[in-house]
């Protein structure tokens, strides 16, 4: 295939979303995954009108690793050298102290957040190690630099992405394979209704009185990261809302 091939997991909403119209754009043929085909089957017929990229949906959950192997076995042999893996399913669920937090809901974040992410590494990544190119983007978050109220759990999980991002750069320094943990601060995206189980309004609150950053404005970072020269590895990139300082401290009007 002449063209190079972007591989993004969570594509069918918020910041996946936006990676998926950045790269389709910028001149990638994409692989799109998610949980739900129906989003998947329109985010992939609009790209495909819209611009000259050859889009290919794989429906699968991350958690389950049989699903995962099975989907990426599936790819016909073109599809199979992916340049870009962008490894950004995810989500938070909850707000609880950690001494009262749900066990289901932790359970599903370090399945999701931490084990996903290694399940699609483990997969793609020898791929890329024996063609000696490519390029694995992890979404991390401002979350995993420090704690903060409720949000432990999650929070633990971005560290260990910042963790594992950091133990594959090294694994792969002798390597031409790029690695680059993405580390977005507030994205108003569908993360906040899903955090808060469907709660619109409660979502809506944590992006009062400021502006929040977009899918998008992500995914211009991420393709940026990708785009660098092959000698220039964007190692790790806060990125955050002007009148956000930290995890914690949110200015707003
Ligand atoms: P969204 O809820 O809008 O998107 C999350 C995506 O992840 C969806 O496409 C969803 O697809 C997919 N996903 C979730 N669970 C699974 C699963 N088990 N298997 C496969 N896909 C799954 O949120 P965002 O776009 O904001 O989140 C994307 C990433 O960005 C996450 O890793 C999040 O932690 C991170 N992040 C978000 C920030 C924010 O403020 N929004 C800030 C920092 C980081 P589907 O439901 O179809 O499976
Ligand atoms: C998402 C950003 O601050 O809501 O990772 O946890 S935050």
């Amino acid at each position: 295939m002449d063209k190079r091939i972007a591989f993004i997991t969570g594509a069918t909403s918020g910041i996946g979303e936006g990676c998926a119209r950045k790269f389709a754009a910028g001149g990638y043929n994409l692989i799109l995954t998610g949980r739900r085909e129906n989003r998947l089957q329109a985010l992939a017929r609009e790209l495909e009108n819209k611009t000259e990229a050859a889009v290919l949906t794989l429906c699968f959950d991350v958690r389950d690793r049989e699903e995962a192997v099975a989907a990426v076995g599936s790819l016909p042999p073109a599809w199979k050298e992916i340049d870009v893996l962008v490894n950004n399913a995810g989500l938070a669920l909850g707000l609880e102290a950690e001494y009262e937090g749900d066990q289901d809901d932790w359970e599903t974040m370090i399945d999701t957040n931490i084990k996903g992410l290694l399940t699609m590494t483990r997969l793609i990544v020898p791929g890329m190690v024996e063609r000696n190119r490519g390029h694995v983007i992890n979404i991390g978050s401002v979350a995993g630099d420090a704690a903060y109220a409720g949000g432990g759990v999650y929070c633990a999980t971005k560290s260990a992405v910042k963790t594992l991002t950091d133990g594959l750069r090294i694994d792969l320094a002798p390597t031409s394979v790029r690695v680059t943990n993405v580390k977005p601060g507030l994205v108003q995206t569908n993360f906040s209704n899903v955090r808060f189980h469907g709660d619109d309004e409660r979502a809506e609150t944590v992006y009062r009185g400021i502006q929040p950053l977009t899918g998008d404005d992500i995914a211009d970072v991420v393709f940026y990261a990708a785009s660098a020269p092959a000698h220039v590895q964007i190692a790790e990139v806060l990125v955050l809302a002007t009148h956000q300082a930290s995890g914690s401290v949110i200015f707003r009007q």
